[in-house]
């Protein structure tokens, strides 16, 4: 099969709508087919923001994002989004079975694709240990789950799917060293194209590519050698 998930953001801007803020400035990178690329940037950068325009959460200002080629506006919300795979920043969990969460938005998902998704996300083990396993009752009236847990749990919504392209927005942040070396290993199978936001450069660095944002403005977009040499701010946060 042809590899897909080429992604190209061509001279994007974005103001939230009823601001006026420039949330992105003049925003062009590419990221090739089945390429990792991390993404990083302090608080307030525009990484979540940039991730919210590639599936039409948001439409960008101006400029254009290309997904295999074609504009992302050319293409039906549904088929855009049923080839994405988001895990948003602080995901959410429906009043549901932990089954059905990690299910939804497939279609006739089978017990052992439900399982394989869960155990590649490297929550199998944690679920379980609940009372009823993967019948488990989560979201509002349910257990109880950590911030970590139901980042899995998102993370094996997204893989089950396995889509074209998987984006990660910091949702390695509550993984242990050894666990989130797992996932990022587990993930490796998946012939996705891979956006990750992190803050952590030892995640960026096991990336192909690493994109450092700042202010909204693309600063650099390279291998950590590359930055290590081109950019002073990747310098300063790699030694700070
Ligand atoms: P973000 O895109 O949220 O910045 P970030 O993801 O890099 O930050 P963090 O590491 O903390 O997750 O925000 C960029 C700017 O956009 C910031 O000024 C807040 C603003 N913003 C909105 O106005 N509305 C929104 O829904 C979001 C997500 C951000
Ligand atoms: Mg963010």
């Amino acid at each position: 099969r042809v590899k897909q998930g080429f992604i190209t953001f061509d001279h994007v801007s974005f103001i939230y709508p009823g601001t006026t803020k420039s949330v992105l400035s003049n925003v062009r990178f590419s990221v090739n087919p089945g390429e990792r690329l991390a993404v990083i940037g302090s608080t307030g950068s525009g990484k979540t923001s940039l991730f919210q325009l590639i599936p039409r959460l948001y439409d960008a200002t101006e400029g254009e994002i290309r997904i295999d080629h074609r504009p992302t506006t050319d293409y039906t919300l549904d088929n855009l989004r049923r080839s994405i795979g988001y895990v948003p920043q602080s995901p959410l969990l429906f009043t549901g079975t932990v089954a059905e969460n990690i299910a939804w938005g497939k279609e006739h998902a089978s017990t052992k694709e439900i399982i394989h998704a869960a155990k590649d996300a490297q929550i199998h083990d944690a679920i379980m240990e609940l009372d009823n396993q993967y019948q488990t009752k989560v979201g509002q009236k349910g257990v109880n789950l950590s911030g970590g847990q139901k980042q899995r749990i998102s993370i094996a919504r997204a893989l089950i799917r396995n889509p074209k392209i998987l984006m990660l927005d910091d949702s390695t942040s509550a993984l242990d060293l050894t666990t989130e070396s797992k996932l990022l290993h587990a993930m490796e199978s998946y012939e996705c194209t891979t956006l990750l936001i992190t803050q952590k450069i030892s995640t960026a660095m096991r990336a192909d590519r690493i994109l450092l944002i700042d202010e909204g403005k693309v600063l650099a977009i390279g291998t950590h050698e590359e930055l290590l040499h081109s950019s002073s701010l990747y310098q300063r946060i790699v030694t700070s």
